[in-house]
């Protein structure tokens, strides 16, 4: 939570701009993520209760068809919701709700041209940006597992691709390539090593596509951003109630979903720590991820699928690291940074965490193998 930047908006236009209960109170702004602006709104409803909506500006220069992104993810919580009343689950707490704006659309464009989202601010709930409890990893794995699979049936041919080829590693490969070639930052000496460090593992980039492009693995409704602080967790149960940020649910891999989840929250330090002697990834976190994962996704998965959960943990370690440096190199254009070198220290945490999987591959295929067999 930080001080508002009332410079950045007026709170109140936006207060009116959806259709909300209730009277506006206040409005405080929250990290989240590396691309999107977030808003909490406080409102006093009839009842003199307290009421909290979350609003976000869409980032356009990362997603770049608003009405498409917001289809997406209106027909995916709309079928989660479904799915969750009929279980007698909880749908103002296990799904985001989309408020449409006043004249009903999902979003508001206010007078700047910013697209504005409102979704339901889930209470009693908190998100973890470093994990250090096996306990509640499996709570994450088992949040993400059970997406997958209340999603297994979705019409997949009625999403959008709001970010075209966003895991394609090869394409990302080719984007890194580009980029160092025209060090376009003029930052490319600093980086030598860890150019070097990508370039070694090209013919990694490959290994899932080419198993796509065979029907070796299967397209599912993925979220393609699972890091573990798009799970919000119960402050009471530490259960993982809701997955957030759905921007990038899109046809894809559950290897990127299970490999992007082990990326940020198997490692023993943040993503942008500068210590990389603290930067590893846990066998013991790894284990209890897996576990939760499969009690929800284990029966729905193919044999390549599981096979490869090791694999794609690495490889989607790789491929986010390798986009940090894309983005260093071409004169950080894309994430949101704190300082210079932001996106340089963030590749390299994600570099030590590829070496340190390479490392420990065999115990990770070991760990997978006897997890799998536990469900069968
Ligand atoms: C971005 O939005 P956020 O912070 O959850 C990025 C992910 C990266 C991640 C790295 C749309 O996610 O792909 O893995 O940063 N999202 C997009 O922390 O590019
Ligand atoms: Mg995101």
């Amino acid at each position: 939570m930080s001080e508002l930047n009332t410079q950045k908006f007026c709170p109140e236009e936006l207060a009116t701009a959806f259709s909300l209960n209730g009277k506006y109170q206040s409005c405080y702004t929250i990290e989240h993520g590396h691309i999107n602006d977030t808003f909490v709104l406080e409102f006093e409803n009839e009842r003199a209760e307290k009421e909290f909506f979350l609003i976000q500006v869409i980032n356009v220069n990362v997603f770049k068809n608003p009405d498409e992104l917001m289809s997406n993810i209106i027909g995916v919580t709309d079928f989660l919701r479904k799915k969750i009343a009929d279980a007698n689950g909880d749908t103002n707490r296990e799904t985001l709700t989309v408020y449409p704006s006043k004249d009903g659309k999902p979003y508001y464009l206010d007078s700047t041209g910013r697209y504005w989202r409102c979704y339901n601010f889930i209470t009693d709930a908190y998100t973890c940006d470093t994990m250090d409890s096996p306990e509640v990893f499996y709570n994450a794995g088992k949040a993400f597992g059970k997406f997958q699979m209340l999603l297994d049936d979705y019409p997949i041919e009625t999403l959008f691709d709001t970010i075209p080829n966003f895991h394609n590693t090869v394409s990302r490969f080719a984007a890194f390539k580009k980029a160092v070639e025209d060090n376009l930052s003029g930052r490319l000496d600093s980086a030598r090593e860890e150019v070097d460090f990508v370039l070694a593992r090209e013919k990694d980039a490959g290994i899932l596509l080419d198993l796509l492009g065979k029907g070796e693995l299967p397209l599912r409704v993925t979220h393609n951003d699972t890091k573990l602080n798009n799970v919000m967790f119960d402050s009471k149960t530490h259960e993982g109630i809701c997955v957030v940020d759905l921007d990038t649910v899109m046809p894809g891999l559950s290897l990127y979903d299970f490999g992007d989840s082990i990326r940020f929250g198997a490692s023993t330090a943040s993503e942008d720590e500068k210590n990389l002697s603290a930067v590893e990834m846990s066998l013991e976190l790894y284990e209890s991820y897996v576990k939760g994962y499969l009690f929800y996704a284990g029966k729905s998965l193919t044999e390549n699928e599981i096979k490869y959960l090791p694999f794609s943990s690495k490889l989607m370690t790789y491929e986010c690291g390798m986009r940090f440096l894309t983005d260093y190199l071409n004169g950080d254009t894309y994430f949101k940074t704190e300082y210079p070198e932001h996106n340089l220290v963030r590749c390299r945490t994600q570099f030590k965490l590829v070496a340190d999987m390479e490392k420990k591959m065999s115990e990770m295929e070991r760990i997978t193998t006897e997890a799998y067999e536990s469900i069968r």
